[in-house]
């Protein structure tokens, strides 16, 4: 086993290591203190939508037991940790009304974290959009632009004093294309229409978002974190590479476009945007404005060749196959090399930031026996994963710190409990939290690079 010693000498001085969870895959306590549903609530109650029905009602009871959680991260030694704030617990109607209670969690949160010297990196949407606004047309709505810059401001306005990082947005990609395209996840619409509404309003909610947090902490870092698609053409032919220049523009750049170069792509502009919602005056202008840092989520591959058909919608793109034959348990490729061209190539496409690594880890569903997780898979994808980081920071890429993902097993959207993630494995019967042998080894990694700084 790489000895984490050596390894974490080849971090830079100024790295964290922090472990990532958002908030409705572990908080649980869904109807506590004020709370209302979220579209979540809603979708995983309907039956087909997610795994056996399985629902964010007490999920990792992690808003009951945050004080145990917080003692294992000290344990651990990690330096970080990024979580996401509940929307519906602040604003339950998304609008109107602040729970006090909602933030009084938050407060205990971030004051647990201060107590045990841990950073906190914050997000404001990690999906978990409150159902009333699905009222008005959820993020296919202008006006929930709106309400999440109203919601950034309130957020931030009790909880910026004791926060390290905010990110606006998590992921955009699966809560535009996931959820208004492709139907996986909350609200499962399958539209393209709608998702190039909530594609805007949701570009549009970030940039507001930048601009509520700077009013009102004006020193606070603030940043978005996308799940850049490392795009792999199938083949060298010249129909794939185009394809995958498709693939770009729709999966990464309808994000990367407007918020670091002020602009729609054209290719995506030529065959979408007489679907796009109206853009008015001066929305550009507050989507682009400039980030302090930016996270990448990275976890696998996306092969691409071109799709032939007449029919074919933009970006016109069939999946091509993987390329390496180690799969994780939710059937993602592992290929570690994808994550440093990625890197490199956004870098070269786009004047940005320093980079966080705010996710990445691997599926596996290993369950402990006599007390014990032996999770080498994991660990493996870990150490690959990691030695990448640290070669870009090698190679003079701006690399802040790297988040795994995820701190402890949770509910994993689509898939319910079935897929686990975790550092930690988490008996959802019990609730007892074990420590894995990939926890294992990354705390040690997390411990040395401590002692060497
Ligand atoms: O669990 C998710 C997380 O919420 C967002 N990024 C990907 C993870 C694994 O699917």
């Amino acid at each position: 086993m790489m000895d984490p010693k050596q390894f974490a000498a080849r971090f830079p001085q100024d790295f964290l290591f922090g472990v990532a969870t958002a908030s409705y895959q572990i908080e649980g306590a869904t109807r506590a203190d004020g709370r209302k549903p979220c579209i979540w609530d809603a979708f995983s109650n309907m039956p087909g939508r997610v795994f056996a029905r399985h629902n964010g009602d007490m999920a990792c009871d992690h808003y009951n037991r945050w004080e145990e959680d917080l003692d294992l991260m000290k344990e651990m030694g990690v330096s970080a940790y990024r979580f996401s704030i509940a929307w519906p617990r602040i604003l339950p109607d998304g609008t109107g009304r602040v729970n006090e209670k909602g933030l009084d969690f938050y407060d205990r949160l971030l004051d647990g974290l201060k107590d045990r010297g841990i950073k906190a990196f914050a997000t404001l949407y990690h999906w978990d959009l409150p159902l009333a606004l699905m009222g008005d047309g959820g993020w296919t709505a202008r006006s929930t632009a709106y309400a999440f810059q109203r919601y950034a401001k309130v957020a931030m306005a009790r909880l910026a004093d004791r926060l390290d990082a905010v990110a606006t947005f998590n992921e955009p990609w699966c809560s535009v294309w996931l959820s208004h395209l492709y139907g996986v996840h909350a609200p499962g619409e399958r539209s393209m229409e709608a998702a190039l509404h909530a594609l805007h309003y949701t570009n549009l909610a970030h940039g507001l978002g930048v601009d509520a947090v700077r009013q009102v902490a004006g020193n606070l870092p603030v940043g978005l974190v996308l799940n850049a698609h490392s795009v792999v053409p199938g083949s060298d032919s010249e129909a794939d590479r185009a394809a995958a220049e498709r693939a770009h523009q729709f999966h990464n750049g309808a994000f990367f476009d407007p918020v670091f170069r002020g602009k729609y792509p054209e290719a995506f502009m030529a065959a979408l945007g007489d679907r796009m919602p109206k853009i008015e005056d001066g929305d550009l202008e507050i989507i682009a404005q400039k980030l302090d840092w930016w996270g990448l989520n990275y976890y696998t591959p996306m092969r691409i060749a071109d799709d032939r058909a007449e029919a074919a919608e933009f970006p016109a793109t069939v999946p091509a196959p993987p390329v390496s034959q180690t799969k994780t348990d939710i059937g993602w490729e592992v290929y570690s090399p994808a994550l440093g061209s990625l890197v490199k190539e956004l870098y070269a496409r786009y004047d940005l930031p320093p980079c966080y690594i705010t996710e990445n880890g691997a599926c596996y569903n290993m369950e402990p026996v006599a007390g014990e997780v032996d999770d080498q898979p994991r660990l493996d994808y870990y150490i690959d994963h990691l030695g990448v980081v640290a070669g870009l920071a090698a190679e003079g890429l701006p690399m802040k710190g790297y988040f795994a993902w995820s701190l402890m097993d949770n509910f994993e959207w689509a898939e319910g409990y079935r897929m686990r993630f975790g550092l930690v494995h988490v008996d959802y019967q019990t609730q007892k939290r074990t420590l894995k042998k990939s926890g294992k080894w990354y705390a040690a990694l997390a411990q040395a690079f401590a002692q060497k700084t």
